[in-house]
């Protein structure tokens, strides 16, 4: 049967309308799927095993210039440490007194700054030699600490996180955290990776993805299986630990008194 040549040329507009669309990239075509669509969830592939401090109760891990920073929690125990990433070794150390419980660390132009948990203090030191500069005060609890470049980035157990000026220590924004429209609390370790905020959750062994303008989870990393929980003996030994090498992609993660840190990549 042959199509008429006032059919046909309806049929070619109509492809070629359709094309069109496909292509356009409209704002429409780009917006986010509705708010009540579950993020993704993703795996994970090992890509090296490193040995950790079995003793560091991790609360904050930053790679900077190839050496690991940590920060270790718990009142008589907390630290600010550089660590050699391949033989675990403590190369440089820093104590941090009782009654303080150190919480996450993010360094901003070569600066450390690290968080507690209930003093609503945290301190400051030169990333060099980590000797004390300062120190600043924010509300409420400090659980994690990221960096964009700008603003420091804080959660506090909650489901919101805060942004804040490092020249005054105002709070300049906060977003909160939500997936399928549902909040995501007691979001922990934090690091900034490509654009992203990724979030350890406390007593979970997922990262959530989140998106810094909207606080929407724009996927879950689940890490499950990754320390296999045989080895652990402790019920707080949970994930807690993320760094990332830009200049490198190296994504590394450990948790509170865990044997052994991991570098992944994300599967997809
Ligand atoms: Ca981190």
């Amino acid at each position: 049967m042959s199509l008429t040549l006032k059919t046909r040329l309806i049929l070619i507009l109509a492809i070629a309308l359709t094309c069109i669309q496909c292509n356009g990239d409209t704002p429409a075509k780009r917006a986010e799927p509705p708010a009540n669509v579950p993020a993704p969830k993703y795996g994970y592939q090992i890509v090296n095993i490193w040995p950790h401090d079995s003793n560091a109760f991790t609360q904050g891990l930053i790679l900077q210039d190839g050496k690991l920073l940590e920060s270790t929690g718990q009142e008589g125990f907390s630290s600010l440490r550089r660590v050699e990433l391949e033989s675990g070794k403590v190369l440089q150390k820093v104590n941090v007194p009782e009654p303080y419980f150190a919480e996450g660390i993010a360094v901003l132009n070569g600066k450390v700054y690290q968080l507690t948990w209930q003093h609503q203090v945290g301190f400051i030191y030169d990333a060099q030699t980590f000797a004390r500069l300062g120190q600043f005060n924010y509300q409420g609890e400090g659980w994690g600490l990221a960096t964009d470049g700008q603003s420091l980035i804080l959660s506090d157990g909650s489901n919101r996180i805060r942004f804040i000026d490092p020249s005054n220590f105002r709070v300049t924004r906060s977003i909160t955290v939500l997936d399928s429209g549902k909040p995501v609390n007691e979001l922990n370790e934090l690091e900034y990776v490509n654009g992203e905020i990724y979030a350890n959750v406390w007593h979970d062994n997922r990262i959530a993805t989140i998106d810094p303008q909207s606080g929407r989870v724009t996927s879950w990393i689940d890490l499950s299986g990754l320390m296999p929980e045989g080895e652990l003996h402790d019920p707080e030994a949970v994930l807690n630990g993320i760094a990332y090498d830009k200049a490198n992609d190296k994504l590394i993660v450990t948790g509170k008194l865990w044997p052994r840190l991991f570098e992944i990549k994300v599967k997809r």
